[in-house]
């Protein structure tokens, strides 16, 4: 089947800062199935960027293999992107990072793509704190591959053709803050109220922002007895704030109660603004937000919004002291700077 997106789109449409309209941060049409969780997450990040005023060629998006892989090619298609082998995106993330700390990194990956097969790759790009955004469309199961069971599918959850998944979840919200992300966010591709600012809030961060979102796969897991469909999340999501990201030069202009939010600010100047719904959490600490997690996760509810953010961080470029400029900006004479300055950083080894 041949599908054709009209080219027309209404004059009035509004336009950004850079004169473009959201269309401009669209990709080619979607061949996942129609109601698929990860659509909606594609159109969330189109209307972040869209809305943040990006500049599509500054972004670099990154996936590994999947269905919540193939997205990249729905969205930004003005930008950059690399389709990896299945569960080695980051590691790809981290070498054009480091070639180019120019780029805002977008990488998306699934469930079975992060916690199964590239579990010891996810692992080291959070705790190395790589600049980018890195963000789960989690079903609970393989969607490319016709629905087996993922390591996120919850224990006693029940599959389409009606067995039980005997095994512990792995809980990549929980896992990505005890290995140290500093910015850790969770929420529902039918949220997308909450989705948006989230993801703009990751954009800015100046350091490894994880985003799980679930997802449902609307042709393999949305059945009853699941808890990745959307009837289970929508009555099970409980927020741990709604919150407003204002970017920086912005005006702030809504008031609020005195004592009913907090403003968190960001390097930029960008601040989140959150109007705090859960009550004995504190984002900015670890030990509360992991708490606040895994008090839902008994309680069998799915905790969403900001979990934990430390807007003081280092990114890997500065914990490593590398160059300020992207390495194709280098002369040759700065990547190669001669014998004698070899000698003496040999020497400075003896
Ligand atoms: C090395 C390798 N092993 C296995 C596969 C088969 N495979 C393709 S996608 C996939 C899992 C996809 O699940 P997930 O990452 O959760 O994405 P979804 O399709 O659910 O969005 C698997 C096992 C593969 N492509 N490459
Ligand atoms: S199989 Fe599932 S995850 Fe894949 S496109 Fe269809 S609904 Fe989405």
């Amino acid at each position: 089947m041949t599908y054709v997106r009209p080219k027309f789109r209404h004059p009035g449409l509004p336009k950004n800062d850079l004169g473009y309209t959201v269309d401009y941060y669209e990709g080619s049409l979607s061949t996942l199935c129609a109601g698929c969780g990860h659509d909606s997450i594609s159109a969330a990040i189109a209307e972040a960027c869209f809305e943040l005023n990006i500049e599509p060629h500054k972004v670099a998006k990154l996936s590994g293999i999947g269905c919540s892989s193939k997205t990249p090619a729905y969205f930004l298609s003005n930008s950059h992107g690399f389709n990896s082998v299945h569960g080695r995106m980051p590691s790809v993330a981290t070498g054009a990072n480091l070639a180019n700390r120019d780029l805002i990194y977008f990488g998306v990956s699934g469930d079975g793509d992060t916690a199964s097969i590239g579990m010891g790759q996810f692992v080291h790009v959070v705790r190395r704190n790589l600049n980018m955004v890195y963000l789960v469309m989690n079903n609970g199961c393989y969607g490319l591959t016709k629905g087996q069971d993922s390591a996120t599918a919850d224990v006693g959850s029940k599959s389409k053709a009606g067995s039980v998944n005997l095994f512990e979840p792995i809980d990549l919200a929980s896992l990505a803050i005890e290995l140290g992300a500093t910015f850790v966010a969770q929420s529902f591709s039918g949220d997308k109220t909450q989705l948006i600012p989230l993801i703009k809030a990751g954009m800015s961060h100046p350091g490894f922002a994880f985003i799980n979102v679930i997802s449902p796969c609307v042709t393999f897991n949305n059945n009853p007895g699941s808890t990745k469909s959307y009837d289970y999340v929508r009555e099970h999501m409980d927020a741990t704030s709604t919150f407003d990201f204002v970017p920086f030069m912005k005006e702030i202009t809504a008031s609020y109660e005195e004592g009913s939010v907090e403003d968190l600010k960001m390097h930029d100047g960008s601040v989140i603004r959150l109007h705090k719904l859960e009550k004995n959490w504190d984002p900015l600490n670890r030990i509360s937000a992991m708490n606040a997690v895994q008090k839902s996760r008994v309680k069998g509810e799915i905790l969403t919004g900001l979990l934990y953010i430390d807007p003081e961080t280092s990114e890997l470029h500065e914990m490593i002291k590398t160059s300020d400029r992207p390495l194709n900006a280098l002369t040759e004479k700065e990547l190669c700077p001669g014998s004698k300055a070899l000698a003496k950083l040999n020497e400075s080894l003896r």
